[in-house]
Parts: structure tokens; sequence; C-alpha cells
């Protein structure tokens, strides 16, 4: 193990003193529009320059306690408001009326009590309003406090160019000297502009290098077409997990024909569609990229002898196309809440999507909101996302520029997906990365300009995109390859061939869109261990995520090895090239690996301590994941529950950790260790939004 010397670096020795919680007093309130420091009047008049001047009053305030917000707290703000969300630190924002404001203030535990100014509702990424650009037209996001002002704030809107309404969310076509106005609208929390969702495939029509001359046959398949063989996705078949009695639902192009009984027959395992594309009559798939994605989850092979096939090729999939023949482009429902429950309510607990707004890289936006809103609400629902194809080296020094995920990638409770190459030296695009279209811009520095695209499977792909999120979250969790990705073309006539036909069958491409639907074939073969081995009945989704994240292949320090410049992977996982690492299914199916699996809750009076078995080695893996409730899309950091995991050694005495305070995960690998067993100790070192008082969590234990 030749990576020891660098993991023991990763862990932090903590002598914590047990039991004992520390006094922690929240003065400062994170908006994205900047932190408010509720100690100093100096920041309070700052802000004002920013307010429009047009608003009076509002019933919305933001309430912020001294203190860790108790269950008595919060029973008190309920006795006399509405609680619509948290706000970092220690804060909700809260519906009351001004007298009901007046009785809140006068309690002791309050820090202090701050109208939600119309300043705080509105995103920095709309260009400051000046003379010049104020009649510019954007179509901007709206999102509302809650469901119930739909239509009193629809009813402020007449004269405006509504495009679509729905839940919580509203489109609208405005000018940007409107957004004032809009912004002091009683029951508008936040407004965003609107970005376009795109598939996260790449698309390299016209671009040079195909090699797609003359149809493969079968004598040509070399075990790597589909991107499962790197995965070791053979190790779990062969130990009877395929996904079986599973069902995956992916939201994307459509599906090949759109009718179960036309389908192409590697896709026997597709139990029914539902069309969201704007003026869609069926989930058919006339662009090509759905039916891709869905190949490799539940492709069975039937056409390639059982050689090119997805990694859940026995699961079942609802197929929703979101593809608009109108448009010629995605259209995502306004509340993604709407496809994630017709799913769940056909049965689906793995939910998967190759698509994303690029345009916002970092950003924890509306998007991102719902799908932590509807995990939080169905935690046994895992969602994935693609982490994007904005991987770029803009400062030309040979390695990739963090940064880049793009939303709903960016969501807290989602696992996001990063490629790592596939194993293919010919077929689909063997074009060094320098030559490719967006090449002399985004690639154009050594090693990186030379390099190919499927070459060595231990690179990262220079297009996926890195972490952090802007508020520093790791991002992506996971890698997949995802570079000549071989799997099922459509069928329609006119449909794309993506990167190129292998046969008349199957056809390669590549992306973040090409990894995630392995990382759901995966999590649904997960899903089945769990069950069927594992004798958990309903694995939540942090329990999958953990899972997968504890069972991954370090790529440290990545294909280009320990050179100093171009290094692709500095440090090893988990990061933010790599996450975690590339799944290996070898490992997340291995019984005799996991010394421990829970998926419990805690308290923030009580911690939850398990001892668990240390074993000959002496070496174990802890994994923490827990699945968090959405924040305010106005706050700058998206981290509301905050839940420490904490190791120790009972001989040593030594208590280790990392005590994360931005992401939903922790992770401590210890090695050597002399005691027989090791004391997990679960902290809820600060829990404002809980279930009856307990948060969930996960925590996988490997060795
Ligand atoms: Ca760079
Ligand atoms: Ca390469
Ligand atoms: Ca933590």
């Amino acid at each position: 193990m030749s990576h020891n010397t660098y993991i023991t670096k990763m862990v932090v020795v903590l002598t914590l003193v047990l039991g004992i919680t520390q006094a922690h007093s929240g003065t400062v309130l994170h908006f994205k529009k900047g932190a408010l420091n509720t100690d100093s009047q100096a920041s309070f008049s700052q802000l004002a320059t920013g307010q429009s001047t047009v608003q009076q009053k509002t019933n919305f305030f933001v309430v912020q306690f001294k203190n860790k917000i108790t269950v008595e707290n919060k029973k008190f703000l309920r006795r006399h408001g509405e609680i619509i969300n948290y706000v970092p630190e220690d804060a909700y924002l809260i519906k009351a009326s001004v007298n009901s404001i007046n009785k809140i203030k006068v309690s002791t535990d309050i820090q202090a009590v701050v109208p939600f100014f119309s300043s705080f509702r509105v995103s920095d990424q709309f260009a400051s309003l000046s003379v010049f650009n104020a009649s510019n037209k954007a179509r901007v996001v709206i999102k509302l406090t809650s469901n119930k002002e739909l239509e009193p704030v629809l009813s402020q809107l007449k004269g405006h160019s509504i495009v679509a309404s729905q839940g919580k969310t509203i489109y609208l076509d405005i000018k940007l000297q409107d957004l004032p106005a809009l912004s002091i609208i009683e029951g508008v929390e936040w407004i965003e502009p609107y970005s376009q969702p795109k598939l996260m495939h790449i698309d390299l029509q016209n671009a040079t290098g195909f090699e797609n001359q003359g149809q493969k046959t079968m004598d040509d398949i070399t075990g790597f077409e589909s991107g499962t063989k790197i995965m070791n996705f053979d190790t779990a078949w062969a130990r009877g997990y395929t996904g079986l009695n599973q069902i995956v639902s992916m939201a994307d192009t459509g599906l090949d024909s759109g009718k179960v009984s036309t389908l192409h027959s590697d896709f026997q395992g597709v139990l029914s569609g539902q069309a969201f594309g704007m003026f869609a009559r069926d989930w058919s798939d006339p662009m090509g990229h759905g039916t891709h994605v869905a190949g490799s989850v539940i492709g069975n092979g039937s056409k390639s002898q059982g050689l090119i096939k997805g990694g859940a090729y026995n699961s079942s999939m609802i197929a929703q196309g979101m593809w608009s023949p109108v448009m010629e482009n995605l259209s995502v429902p306004p509340e993604l809440s709407t496809m994630f429950q017709a799913a769940y309510d056909l049965g689906a607990r793995i939910h998967t999507n190759s698509w994303g707004s690029p345009k916002n890289l970092g950003v924890y936006d509306v998007y991102a909101g719902q799908v932590d809103a509807f995990m939080w609400e169905h935690p046994d629902m895992l969602i994935l996302f693609a982490a994007g194809n904005s991987g770029q080296d803009l400062d030309k020094d040979g390695r990739i520029d963090p940064g880049s995920v793009s939303s709903p990638a960016t969501a807290k409770n989602v696992l996001a997906v990063g490629a790592s190459e596939n194993y293919l030296l010919s077929g689909g695009n063997q074009t060094p990365l320098g030559k490719l279209r967006p090449g002399p811009t985004k690639w154009s520095a050594e090693p990186i300009s030379t390099d190919l695209l499927s070459d060595n499977a231990n690179g990262i792909a220079a297009f996926s995109s890195r972490g952090p999120a802007l508020d520093g979250r790791l991002k992506p969790e996971i890698v997949a390859p995802g570079t000549n990705i071989v799997s099922l073309c459509s069928t329609v006539e006119g449909s794309s061939p993506l990167w190129g036909g292998f046969n008349e069958d199957y056809c390669y491409s590549g992306g973040t869109s090409m990894s995630t639907p392995l990382v759901a074939g995966a999590a649904a073969v997960v899903r089945e261990f769990l069950i069927f081995n594992m004798g958990i009945a309903v694995p939540s989704a942090s329990l999958i995520k953990a899972v997968l994240m504890s069972s991954t292949d370090d790529l440290f320090p990545g294909q280009f090895g320990f050179r100093n410049q171009g290094q692709e992977l500095l440090v090893p996982g988990p990061n933010n090239d790599q996450g975690y690492g590339r799944v290996n299914m070898e490992k997340a199916t291995q019984r005799g690996k996991f010394v421990s699996v829970v998926d419990d809750a805690v308290s923030l009076e009580k911690d939850y301590e398990y001892n668990v078995p240390v074993g000959g080695s002496g070496m174990l893996n802890f994994v923490l994941v827990y699945t968090d409730a959405p924040s305010s899309i106005s706050a700058s950091k998206a981290l509301v529950n905050d839940i420490d995991m904490y190791i120790q050694d009972p001989d040593t005495g030594v208590t280790y950790g990392v005590s994360d305070r931005v992401n939903n995960h922790e992770s401590v690998i210890l090695t050597g260790i002399q005691s027989s067993y090791v004391k997990v100790i679960i902290r809820g070192h600060n829990l404002p939004v809980t279930k009856n008082g307990k948060v969930p969590f996960s925590v996988v234990v490997t060795r």
C-alpha cells in the first residue's frame, strides 16, 4: 500500500473533550449578497445602500439565535409565525406579522431580527443595473417561500410575460429594470437568471479524428466498450448482483422508439415511460442521448452476445422524456419534484440525470435546492446528476482548473458524477485533446494537449467538471468511465449517432453524461446487495452513497504520474478532481469488506455511539454520509445540519476525526490500530432542521 503515507497525513488527530458541547454564537448571516454581522451597525448600513427604497414593510424576517437552535426555540417561533427555512448561522427565514415579530424580539435567546430585505433576494449573476442595460431582456427564475404564495404572486405579475409556473417556481421574461420591483413582492424568496439546461455529453459533431470508418464486428470487441469492465462489474455480476428487482428512472431526451412494445431488444427491462417535454406526444428519443444513457444502466446486450451491456442489466426502468420536438431541446419542468415524484410513485428509488446548467458553475441554485428538498422528503430515493463537462485549463498550467461543476450537481444530497477515462485505443474519437474543437482555448498546454480521451483508465477526463462548489463543498463525489463509451443508438429516424456508430445497434459517446448512468447502475446493484445480502429492507440514499464512496479506486496521481507540471491529481482522494475515486463494484459487493453498516438518526442532545471490531490488518475506512435539509437559496452556505464523525481508540485514548463544517459527508482512514475495537461517535454538532428532533445518517466501515 504505497498510499499509506498520504492517507495518514489526511487524518486530523483531535484530542476532544467528549460530551461537552461548546457554546457557539451566531453573529453572522451568510447571504449570497454578502455576510451580515448582526453585532455591527456598520454592517447594517452597508446593506441598506443596496436596498430598494421602494420596499416599505415586509412580513418576512430573518431571526437569528444566540446559540444553536433548540427544539424549544423552534416551538417558540412556530407559536408566532411560519418557519420557511434555515439561514446560516443559527437563523431562520420566517413569515410573521409585525406584532408577532415584536413578541419574538424580546426573547433573550434572540441575537437579531432582520427584515428579509429585497436586496437579499436577487442573484448577483445578474449584471448590475445601469441606464445602459435597463431595457435588456432576461428570463428569470423566481423561487417563492411556499406553494401558498404562487397565486398571490402571480396576481401581482399581471402584465409580465409568464413563461411557466408550478409549485414554488415561476419563469418570467422581464426587462432588467423590473428586477427591483419584482424583488419586493411578498413571497418572493429568490430571483436568479434562467439558464437553459444542457445535455452533458460532449458534442463532437463536425470535429476531426473520428474513427468510425466501417462497422465493428463482435470479433473487434475488447470488453472495455461499455465502461463496465473498468468498474469491475463482472465480479459483482458473477456474485449474482445484476440489479434484479431494482427500478431506475432516467430523465433525458427520451428512450428509443418510446413504445415498450417496439423498443430495441436490449431494452427488455423498460416498464413504462412518461413524457415531460413541451408539446411532446410520447417519450421517444429523436435525439439519441437518452437511449445511450439508458443502455449504460439497463441494456442487456442481446444484440452483442452479452458483451455490451449496462451495469444493472437485470434492473427495470421508468423512462422520462424531456425532449421538446418544438424547441428541439430539453424542456425541464420548473419543479423537478414533478418528475422525481412520478418516478417514485412507480417504485423507482434511483433517478439518473445526465443534464444540467453549465452556466451556473459551482452555484447552489433553485434546481439544486429542489433536488435537496425532494431527497430530504424522500430519503430512500437516490438522485444522480452529471458533474458537467466544463473542465478546462484556461491558465494553461497543464492542470485542469477548479470550480466548474454545473447545477444541480452542486446539490448536497445528489451523487455528482465526474468522468474518468475509458480504455479504448481505437474507435470513437482518438483525437488529441488540443486538436478538438474547444482544444485551442481549453486544453492547449501539455500534458493535456497531446493526451487522448481513452488511453489511460487511471486518467480523469480533461473535460470532467472539477469542484469545489462556490461554498467550498467537495465535488464531484465520485467518478466513472465517460470517454468513448459504447451503448445503444436510438432507432428513431434522424437521431444522432453521437460520437459515431460502432455498428447498427451501438454507438460511441463521451461526457459525464455517460459516466452518470454507469454509476446509477452501480447504485442499483449496491441497493440489491444491501437488501439481499446485508438484510437492510429499505436502504437510504445516503447509505448507497456511503457504500459507493467507500468502495472506490483512488486514481491518485492520475495518468500523468508525478510530474511537477501537469500532475492530474495533487493528493489522494477525496479531492475535487476525482471525489472519493472511481467506483469499484468488486469492493462494493464484497461482503467480507464490510465491518459495519449503519442507517440511523442522531439528535443534538445525545451522541450516537457504537463499537466496531478492528480485525487483523489494523486498517479501517470510515465514511459518514447524510441527506441534509435544503437551506434558503439566498444563503451563501448550503450546509444546514452539521453532523460529525469521530473514531476513538480505547487503548491509546486518541480520537480521530475531521470536524468538517461544509460537507454532508466525512471520511477517516485509520491504519496500524492495535486495539481490538474502536468506538464510532456520531455527533450532531448543529442540527437546526430535524425530523422529530433527529437527523438520519449513514456510516459504512470497511476494511
Ligand atoms: Ca490550470
Ligand atoms: Ca488520456
Ligand atoms: Ca460535520
